[in-house]
């Protein structure tokens, strides 16, 4: 099977695309990039308008090529477009949530949530044109056989970092939203035993007079450290 003779054999290595920037270039476009996600919010209100076709796929592939851990790509995206798919995962979201802010959460959650204005109702999960239900991918699958994969939470979470940067840039409004636990998401979408469940990502453009929490981001001089 492997046979390095082989004049077919893909290259193990190949050269780096990489095209050299003057500073004043970087500069600029590290400004701009700096500059434009500096406009993306989590949104809560969705409009009902429809996704251009074929948007979404675009948004996912520049996710899908984030790196990972021994590149074992370890995720799924699972788009959620149907009205009657769309309600059922709505109904299943609020159950889990009635029970998190009725039991689960803590007066310090509670208190730190109060200004985003966050309740168990989450009409976005209906509302919005797509929703993508990310899984995480703890071990490979082939048939019976389970591969390792390897930091499947780091690797998701930057995919997931890739994924709202592309559909920020694409022009559409999105929400990280996290109802925990996840096992109702696995099975809703009947996902295979090796998926959990880590994120929830409602896509589409702002309902009409939409308003977000007035968040105010740490400066620079705070996160950014020399020493
Ligand atoms: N998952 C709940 C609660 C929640 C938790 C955090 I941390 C947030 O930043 C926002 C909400 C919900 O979606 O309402």
């Amino acid at each position: 099977m492997f046979d390095p003779a082989d004049p077919h054999r893909p290259a193990r290595f190949v050269p780096l695309t990489h095209t050299r920037l003057t500073a004043a270039e970087s500069l600029r476009r590290a400004r701009e990039l700096r500059g434009e996600l500096a406009t993306r919010r989590s949104v809560r209100h969705f409009s009902r308008d429809p996704l251009p076709p074929g948007l979404l796929d675009e948004c996912i592939a520049t996710a899908a090529g984030a790196p990972s851990g021994a590149n074992k790509q370890p995720w799924s995206f699972v788009v959620v477009e149907d009205a009657p798919t769309k309600q059922l995962l709505r109904l299943a979201v609020e159950e889990e949530e009635r029970r998190f802010y009725r039991e689960r959460i803590t007066d310090a959650w509670r208190s730190d949530l109060e200004p985003l204005g966050t309740t168990w109702e989450k009409p976005f999960v209906e509302d919005a044109p797509a929703v993508i239900a990310v899984f995480r991918q703890t071990h490979g699958l082939e048939g019976d056989r389970r591969l390792p994969h390897y930091y499947t939470q780091e690797s998701v979470g930057i995919a997931v970092g890739f994924l709202l940067v592309a559909l920020h840039h694409a022009g559409l409004v999105a929400l990280t939203h996290t109802p925990a636990p996840m096992e109702f998401l696995e099975r809703l979408l009947q996902r295979p035993r090796n998926e959990r469940g880590f994120m929830l990502i409602p896509v589409g453009y702002p309902a009409e007079g939409c308003v977000v929490p007035n968040l105010v981001r740490k400066s620079l001089d705070e996160v950014r450290l020399r020493r």
